[in-house]
């Protein structure tokens, strides 16, 4: 086999991990999909409703079709589909007012009022995108499903976010076994639009590109237990800002109560914390402030085994590859 085969690649006589260069290396990672992509695992609500799987695979195939710089497809979503939106959209906005940390609720404003976030309309990513763009240069794009990590992590080094565009199953508005617009618009959407946060996510991102697998791992968790999971302080009190919490009314709920144990963040403890993906998290980390996060990630970056280091150039689109450390 090849190295490119092997998905590797040399340079300065080290053999490296395949990466994104370029924004335009990023097309290739909509159809990389896992388990939930093209065909859906048995455990989904959907997976024995024909129609659920014809409307999923209908919307997916836009995320297969997408290259960058093409217009975002919008789609348009069934009165079926709003209302389910709706019926979560009505019951996490509650809840933020008392769980979720500030950055999210100024923000939430904001998407109400610049990009169609309502109880009876689903934003489109192409709207959103844009949005983002003029907060933090973070742009979100289409995909089919779950990416692995390392593709999923390599993205945000370029201040890209893949989004799902389809919903989860009607029959159950607050259960699904993977990312949909739910999770992705009211979870995650508002926080790419701070700037702490961004350069945050970013510092994962740049940290996974050509990183070994164990690293990458490392680096996943890390994510879990801030982007998807994470709590903050403010002031004597704890909110959330992770996405898992943000867009679970019911993990929401239990992340805040006196249930689960707590500790303060830090990602050399993070990296390596074993996690439950299918029931509620028995640990959560919290962050001091998303800028602090960013420093600590920063430090832990830096003590990842790596034989070059890398920064993002934002006038090419690409990433620059610095032979020493
Ligand atoms: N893929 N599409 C998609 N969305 C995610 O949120 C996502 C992913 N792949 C991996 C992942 N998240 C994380 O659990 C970490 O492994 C990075
Ligand atoms: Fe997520």
């Amino acid at each position: 086999a090849s190295e490119g085969e092997l998905g590797l690649q040399s340079a300065g006589g080290a053999t490296m991990p395949w990466f994104p260069r370029k924004l335009t290396d990023l097309d290739s990672f909509a159809s990389k999909v896992l388990s939930y992509g093209a065909e859906l695992d048995s455990d989904h609500p959907g997976f024995t409703d024909k129609a659920y799987r014809e409307r999923r695979k209908r919307i997916t195939d836009n995320a297969l079709a997408y290259r960058t710089g093409m217009a975002l497809p919008n789609v348009d979503y069934t009165q079926d589909e709003v209302k389910t939106w709706g019926l979560v959209y009505n019951k996490l906005t509650d809840m933020y007012k008392t769980h979720a940390c500030r950055e999210h609720q100024y923000i939430f404003r904001l998407l109400e009022a610049n990009c169609g976030y309502s109880p009876t309309n689903i934003p489109q990513q192409r709207d959103i995108s844009r949005f983002l763009k003029e907060c933090t240069g973070f742009t979100i794009r289409p995909v089919m499903g779950l990416l692995s990590s390392r593709d999923f992590l390599n993205a945000l080094a370029f201040r890209v976010f893949y989004g799902t565009q389809y919903i989860r199953h009607h029959s159950k508005p607050f259960y699904t076994p993977e990312p949909d617009i739910c999770h992705e618009l009211l979870g995650h959407v508002p926080l790419f639009a701070d700037p702490d946060f961004a350069d945050f996510s970013q510092e994962i991102g740049l940290a996974s590109i050509g990183a070994s697998d164990e690293d990458v791992k490392r680096l996943a968790t890390c994510y879990w237990f801030t982007v998807e999971f994470g709590l903050c302080k403010e002031g004597d009190a704890l909110k959330a800002y992770g996405a898992g919490l943000l867009s679970s009314t019911g993990e929401l709920e239990y992340s805040l109560s006196s249930k689960p144990e707590l500790r303060p963040f830090d990602p050399f403890k993070a990296a390596v914390t074993e996690y439950p993906i299918t029931e509620y998290q028995p640990v959560y980390y919290v962050a001091e402030s998303f800028r602090d996060a960013k420093e600590k990630m920063r430090e832990f970056a830096a003590t990842l085994d790596r034989p070059f280091s890398v920064r993002y150039n934002p006038y090419t689109e690409s990433i620059e590859v610095l032979d020493s450390k």
